[in-house]
């Protein structure tokens, strides 16, 4: 695997989670794979999770780890060409990201939607220089439109904790004060969709995703209808797709939010949330502290699906 940008990117879903398995009863394993090999992190936005366990990852394969956060003591980047730079941005993307390419063998991207301009975020503009200027395998720490890190650890944990051979697994969007990018549920749908689960998205009207993320998933606008008989609950917000709306909140309808009495609805549902999460706005304190929450084994496994990624890519080189 030279890139890891999307669910294809990993091929037979059922071997890679059969690998994750393999990594996490012996994580060591691998240690010499990495030897003198420079993994390089570029963080355009904040992250907690993402830079411990990427970099945790590296370490168990051997590898060395330079993490840049790229709006702290870096120059600011022009990523538009054809300007004219006589602006506060003293460098331009297309040199900054080949010299990057330069100091290390591997890079890392996180790149968030921007909310500027929808053809850039859904052309994925900003991880799309890297593929081509880097000259390295360049992997996504959560780009404009997909997070296929926090999938595969989702999928991972699902296949974990799951009881059935075809669960029920509902993601539904819940309330958030701030824009967020749709990245993690589109990346969700695009990994559910890859499984045989019976997969359901439940978002209030106006928030539905774009069609190419949605794909064979049912989509109702009645959370209640969609959470009777599921057996894992996966909430999120995601900011308005649909234009004129794009990267707008035009709702922070209370009733969404996951409490006892949603999950009441479901099969003993499992709780599943990326993290970070707003309390009593996404999920009420019971629910994201009760015995069924899976958000802490969920972000155990992003260590998991991040190992089994650079594994692959430094296999390739
Ligand atoms: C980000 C998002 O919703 O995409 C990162 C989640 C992993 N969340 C926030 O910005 C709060
Ligand atoms: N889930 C996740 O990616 O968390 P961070 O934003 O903290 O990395």
């Amino acid at each position: 695997m030279r890139n890891f940008t999307n669910v294809s990117d990993i091929g037979d879903l059922k071997a890679a989670v059969a690998e994750a398995m393999q990594v996490k009863a012996d994580r060591f394993a691998f240690s010499e794979l990495g030897r003198n090999r420079t993994l390089l992190m570029i963080f355009f936005n904040s992250s907690l999770r993402t830079r411990l366990s990427t970099q945790k990852a590296a370490m168990n394969l051997g590898m060395n780890t330079i993490v840049l956060d790229v709006n702290q003591g870096a120059w600011k980047l022009e990523t538009e060409r054809g300007v004219i730079m006589d602006g506060d941005k003293p460098e331009h993307l297309l040199e900054a990201v080949p010299v990057m390419g330069c100091y290390c063998d591997v890079i890392g991207v996180r790149s968030f939607a921007r909310f500027e301009n929808k053809a850039d975020d859904y052309g994925e503009k900003i991880l799309n220089q890297f593929i081509e200027h880097s000259g390295r395998p360049v992997f996504s720490m959560e780009a404009a439109t997909r997070h296929p890190l926090q999938s595969f650890a989702d999928l991972i944990t699902i296949e974990e904790y799951k009881t059935k051979e075809r669960p029920k697994v509902v993601m539904t969007w819940a309330p958030h004060p701030k824009s967020l990018p749709q990245a993690v549920p589109n990346s969700f749908a695009e990994w559910m969709n890859a499984t045989d689960y019976d997969f359901v998205i439940a978002n209030p009207e106006g928030y539905d995703l774009s069609p190419e993320f949605v794909g064979k998933a049912r989509v109702t606008h009645n959370q209640d209808e969609a959470l009777a008989g599921a057996d894992f609950v996966y909430a999120k917000n995601w900011s308005a797709f649909e234009d004129p709306n794009y990267g707008k909140v035009i709702s922070t309808d209370r009733s969404w939010t996951v409490t006892a009495e949603k999950m009441a609805l479901t099969d003993n549902a499992y709780f599943m949330h990326c993290l970070p999460v707003r309390r009593n706005m996404i999920v009420s304190d019971d629910v994201i502290e009760s015995p069924r929450s899976l958000v802490i084994p969920e972000a155990a496994n992003r260590e998991i699906s991040a190992q089994v990624v650079l594994k692959r890519i430094l296999e390739s080189l």
